[in-house]
């Protein structure tokens, strides 16, 4: 494998700078923040300069006796041991001094112990100063468990691993069978870590040798394999594996490291290619992905938003379609006599909405309340109400849309823009009209006896006084039968003559006129509410997802990294 060693550095450097702006909400989980502490692991490997004792990472299971063993190796009470599982709770280096660690080991902040033995801190690297021949050789880490049910604990023993310069692995009699540390042996072998595996406790050779054949099978042959006996057991480790032996081991590691320097090549770049992998599939496969659907997203948003002229397939106007014409058809069929004519023509019925069926067959109306249908009846529809609840349906659409790519807990519940706001077009257009029929009304006597017949045979009309109480009707009179929001209705035709005309010829030229630019205003305003607000979901979706500038950016670095490995 040609491997650009220098060239891959500075592009991990670049990819490693980009990582950190990524935004947390563009993200997939902590993908971003567990890469890019690799990637700071990996650079270290790339540059440290070994001018420091070698840092040597004990891991292993909970209980197994890993801070035991660092305050035996070291002859000093240094790392808090307990029979309490998973006590250590994060990482801590027993050094010479301070300057033993390099700056920015682990990629965390450090801390000196406050006091030994230490316990360790989540998120925090813990130096306890200790100097001694060994310490001179080695600096020891202590971690926390890797088969701990704590995934924080496991984290932090897996970071130490990622910048270890050479592995103690420990286990114990009832543990070495444990999945948890085989894929860290295959590990070691592949970055090329010295590696150094303990068997604490130990009461009989069985298992320790049993313990060297698992090894073997995990790439590890040659293992140096020690033995720590278990207190009260007579049982001797074999000569070569006894825990001075591991000692001495342990204070080779500087030259072992240097001899091992010059063959390091292959063993960085199986690094490099795993992390690069662990990037395409943990990172930039997610973010392509979610880009994606974001695209996706927007586009079928903006399309609802804007429906094919002529092609109006959208249930939303669908639905609010029915409403009015229910309630306009209750309203308007009101007069028994109506009622009377609808009876004896059949086929007219099939064309009656549900509710307004219900109302002629069984005369009942579409809400029983106290006041009974025949309040119902008179009601004039409720515009205002029926376009704030259309606006409502708009919105649960869009839900609806987003829900169905499973990035609902992407969006911000602060998108929705109240539904009052579509109530207000209906009543702010509502009152314009009144005022100008109220105008009308007492400007022009000429037109009051035509308006006083129009109201008398309006359902309820004797009770309206003035005209433009009946503004709402006369929005659904020219609705229905001019059809400024949906196309034509064909309201209700009555033994032969469409009530909705009928009544149209009722009124002036004017009046008509300005109420279908009422209506008119009304679905334009009610469309550039609904527009808005599907803005607002996309720019909540654009805002968790990565922009396309910045996925291109991270997927040339990683391109240019491949690069620099094959
Ligand atoms: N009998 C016996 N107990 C040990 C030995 N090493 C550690 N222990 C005990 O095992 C428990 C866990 O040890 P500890 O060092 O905290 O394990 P860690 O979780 O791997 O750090 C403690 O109660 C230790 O006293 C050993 O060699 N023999
Ligand atoms: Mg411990």
């Amino acid at each position: 494998m040609a491997w650009d060693e220098g060239h891959f550095s500075q592009r991990l450097g670049a990819m490693e700078k980009l990582l950190g702006s990524l935004r947390e909400e563009w993200s997939v989980g902590q993908a971003v923040a567990r890469l890019r502490a690799d990637a700071q692991a990996m650079l270290f490997h790339l540059r440290d300069r070994q001018d420091h004792p070698p840092l040597a990472v004990l891991l292993g299971g909970t209980g197994t006796g890993k801070s035991t063993l660092v305050n035996r190796l070291l002859g000093a009470e240094l790392t808090s041991a307990s029979f309490r599982r998973t006590f250590t709770s994060g990482v801590i280096a027993a050094a010479r001094d301070e300057q033993a660690v390099p700056h920015g080991w682990l990629g965390l902040p450090r801390k000196a112990a406050a006091q030994a033995p230490a316990r360790g801190e989540v998120g925090c690297l813990t130096i306890v100063q200790h100097d001694v021949p060994l310490t001179r050789q080695a600096t020891l880490v202590d971690t926390p468990d890797l088969d701990g049910d704590q995934p924080a604990h496991f984290a932090e023993a897996d970071r130490a691993f990622r910048w270890a310069q050479a592995a103690v692995f420990l286990v114990t009699p009832e543990k070495y069978q444990m999945t948890e540390l085989l894929p860290y042996y295959r590990l070691a072998r592949r970055y090329g870590l010295p590696a150094l595996f303990v068997m604490n406790k130990c009461d009989e050779a069985a298992v320790l040798d049993d313990f060297r054949r698992q090894l073997a099978g995990r790439d590890w042959p040659e293992a140096q394999v020690f033995a720590v006996p278990r207190d009260d057991a007579a049982y001797e480790p074999p000569v070569g594996a006894t825990l001075d032996d591991l000692r001495n081991d342990i204070a080779e590691l500087p030259q072992r490291l240097r001899q091992i320097r010059q063959s390091q090549g292959q063993a960085l770049a199986n690094r490099a290619a795993d992390l690069l992998g662990r990037m395409q599939d943990q990172l930039l496969t997610p973010l392509r992905e979610q880009r994606r659907r974001t695209d996706r997203l927007v586009t079928g948003l903006r399309a609802m938003a804007a429906p094919e002229p002529g092609i109006d397939l959208s249930p939303l106007t669908q639905q609010l379609q029915r409403r009015l014409q229910e309630q306009s058809v209750l309203y308007l069929v009101g007069p028994q006599r109506v009622l009377d004519r609808v009876r004896q023509v059949p086929s007219l019925l099939m064309r009656l909405p549900r509710t307004a069926w219900d109302l002629v067959i069984r005369g009942e109306g579409p809400q029983p309340g106290p006041t009974g249908g025949a309040s119902t009846q008179q009601q004039v529809p409720d515009f205002p109400a029926l376009l704030a609840d259309q606006f409502t349906i708009a919105q649960s659409r869009i839900e609806d849309l987003i829900r169905g790519t499973a990035d609902d807990a992407r969006i911000d519940p602060g998108w929705k823009l109240p539904a009052a706001e579509a109530r207000r077009i209906a009543e702010e257009e509502l009152a314009e009209l009144k005022a100008w029929l109220e105008q009308r009304w007492n400007a022009e006597p000429r037109d009051t006896r035509m308006i006083q017949k129009l109201l008398s045979v309006l359902p309820g009309g004797r009770s309206l006084a003035r005209w433009s109480e009946a503004a709402p009707y006369l929005l659904a009179v020219v609705l229905a039968a001019h059809g400024a929001f949906f196309g034509h209705l064909d309201l209700l035709i009555l033994g032969g003559y469409g009530l909705g005309t009928w009544l149209m010829e009722k009124l002036s030229n004017e009046v008509t006129a300005r109420t279908r630019r009422a209506n008119s205003r009304i679905a334009s305003r009610f469309a550039a509410l609904t527009h808005e607000q599907v803005e607002r979901a996309c720019a909540c979706l654009e805002q968790r997802t990565i922009p396309h500038e910045q996925l291109r950016r991270l997927e040339d670095l990683a391109d240019e990294l491949a690069e620099a490995i094959r």
